[in-house]
């Protein structure tokens, strides 16, 4: 196996008997083989001009397909092996409708069992591209479309989709497996990720906020009450929603997990009584933090952390893209429609969950409810009470360097704001920061998807501010990166226009060097140094 998509993979250089994530050499190459048939696919679709309006099932399974491969999602073999011969028979009939003389080996090859699809991949994998730079910006791209496909696998899933990104995994895909590409077209079609990506968080963002109304300032409790429970991870707001309507009046309460939590700024889910509050922190935590839960955790995306029990993983369900060997399954019906009442049932034989802190956090700083309050936040600006926003959105992780942003959150200037959103912001959200006049000093968005609104902020202000480039905001990035939805947001980022991202604890150990120095070149990206060094150089 090679696999060195996520932050933690090992070495900084790739993992390659077993990921550092808890993923087996045989799932590893499984997900090659599936990234690899998604390739043939696309190619089909692409040099046979289909129509995409008319592959509304195929399109979605490719969703799902990348999905499954994201970092934490998906550990289980069976499921993957499921997936791969369902898309080798949806590309199987396609091909049988067009007319295309040459196609790539990934739009033909056949397998007849799990030994021939394990022997296949010792041809398909990452390794198989040999030059490094093309490597690299294949991964970088690839990675991307897997962050895009989550994000609009949510939106569909809330009823709204695009044939255009749809249109562009398939051209992305396909045009990884065109050996006549050159590394400048490469880099042309990393920034076009970056502009999907925009569009992809703009229409789950449509989604989420058409349905379920906009976030809005919230205090959320992160104690416990007496009742048993469930604790629902993971980012997909229609699983949530069904279980909120499927516990209602049962006795059971629910409580969020990690990128669930801004799930109570939306006001649809204010009427639940039974919605309780959120218990733990980001996703690594759970290790020590499901334990004294005491009742059923329902996975709806990643971040799952192999469990270390067999008590903890018979209370374990999985859902939508995500799998674990030996864990409860929930499946959907052909209406998307889940049926939870075994977690329920389980729910009620559970003691209530322990309190492991007590308090609340504060969030809900979508662009919505800033924009409501742009005339304090200019003010604050104009008068100088403001001096910087620092946009610190992405992941968090296990490695100890990220202590890091803590500090970093701990020692900024008390005039300045953070802009936050995704699990990151675990690393300081429950710190005593103060406000500012009135306004938080810690402003969260909501999920790793809702940087959308952290860009759609710095846009406005500079509209307000009538500046002609967003780089001449007082904002600085200093995002924290994990997985593969933080490199869409990443090149969204770029696209926008924004410059001197710093990103971290460690940079892409799939950029290889010639990639990493255009990057640094055209964008300014760096990684992180000490705190004390990295505020004066913000602040300078
Ligand atoms: Fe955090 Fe994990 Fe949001 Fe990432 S819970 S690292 O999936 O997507 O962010
Ligand atoms: Fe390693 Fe990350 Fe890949 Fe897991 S997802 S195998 S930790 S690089």
């Amino acid at each position: 196996m090679f696999c060195y998509q996520c932050q933690e993979t090992a070495g900084g250089k790739g993992c390659t008997i077993r990921g550092v994530c808890g993923k087996t050499e045989e799932v590893a190459r499984l997900q090659d083989l599936l990234i690899y048939t998604l390739k043939g696919i696309s190619e089909i679709v692409v040099k046979g001009k289909l129509d995409i309006k008319n592959l509304g099932k195929t399109n979605y399974e490719m969703l799902n397909s990348l999905f499954m491969t994201i970092t934490n999602a998906n550990f289980d073999d069976g499921s993957i092996e499921k997936q791969i011969l369902k898309m080798i028979a949806v590309r199987d009939e396609l091909r049988k409708t067009v007319k295309v003389q040459e196609l790539h080996d990934a739009a033909i090859f056949t397998v007849d069992s799990r030994a021939s699809m394990l022997e296949k991949t010792a041809s398909v994998g990452v390794l198989a591209t040999k030059n490094e730079d093309v490597r690299s910006l294949r991964e970088m791209i690839t990675y991307g479309l897997k962050g895009m496909a989550a994000y609009t696998e949510h939106a569909k899933n809330i009823g709204k989709e695009s044939l255009e990104i749809s249109a562009f995994i398939y051209e992305a895909l396909a045009a990884i497996l065109d050996d006549s590409l050159t590394a400048d077209d490469l880099v042309a079609l990393t920034l076009k990720t970056g502009e999907y990506g925009v569009k992809a968080m703009a229409l789950l963002d449509e989604a989420n906020t058409s349905r379920y109304g906009n976030p809005e300032i919230t205090e959320v409790n992160i104690g416990v009450r007496k009742n048993p429970a469930i604790l629902i991870s993971g980012h997909d707001l229609t699983d949530l929603e069904q279980l909120l309507e499927q516990t209602k009046g049962t006795g059971v309460d629910v409580y969020t997990h990690s990128e669930m939590l801004p799930a109570h700024y939306y006001p649809a889910f204010k009427k639940y009584d039974n919605f309780a509050g959120n218990y733990g922190n980001a996703w690594w935590k759970q290790v020590d933090e499901f334990g004294p839960f005491h009742g059923p955790i329902l996975f709806t995306t990643n971040c799952i952390v192999p469990p270390r029990s067999e008590e903890i993983r018979s209370r374990i369900f999985t859902t939508g893209s995500t799998g674990y060997p030996g864990c409860n399954r929930i499946e959907a019906d052909e209406n998307g429609k889940k049926d939870f009442s075994e977690i329920i049932a389980l729910a009620k034989t559970l003691p209530a969950p322990d309190e492991i802190e007590t308090g609340s956090i504060v969030g809900g700083f979508a662009h919505n409810q800033v924009l409501a309050l742009a005339d304090k936040v200019v003010d604050a600006v104009k008068t100088g009470a403001i001096k910087k926003f620092f946009v610190m959105a992405g992941c968090d992780g296990r490695m100890k360097s990220r202590a890091y942003y803590t500090e970093f959150a701990e020692r900024l200037p008390k005039d300045t704001v953070i802009l936050t959103a995704g699990c990151a912001k675990y690393r300081y959200n429950k710190l005593k920061l103060g406000d500012i006049g009135g306004i938080p000093r810690v402003l969260d968005a909501g999920q790793c998807n809702d940087s959308y609104s952290l860009a759609l902020i710095a846009l406005k202000l500079k509209e307000v501010f009538g500046l002609d480039d967003i780089n001449k905001l007082p904002i600085a990035f200093n995002i924290a990166w994990y997985e593969q939805k933080a490199v869409i947001v990443l090149l969204a980022l770029l696209y926008l226009g924004v410059k001197n991202i710093h990103l971290g604890p460690t940079l892409p150990g799939f950029l290889s060097p010639n990639v990493a120095k255009v990057l640094v070149e055209k964008f300014g990206i760096a990684g992180i140094g000490t705190v004390d060094s990295d505020i004066e150089l913000f602040m300078a």
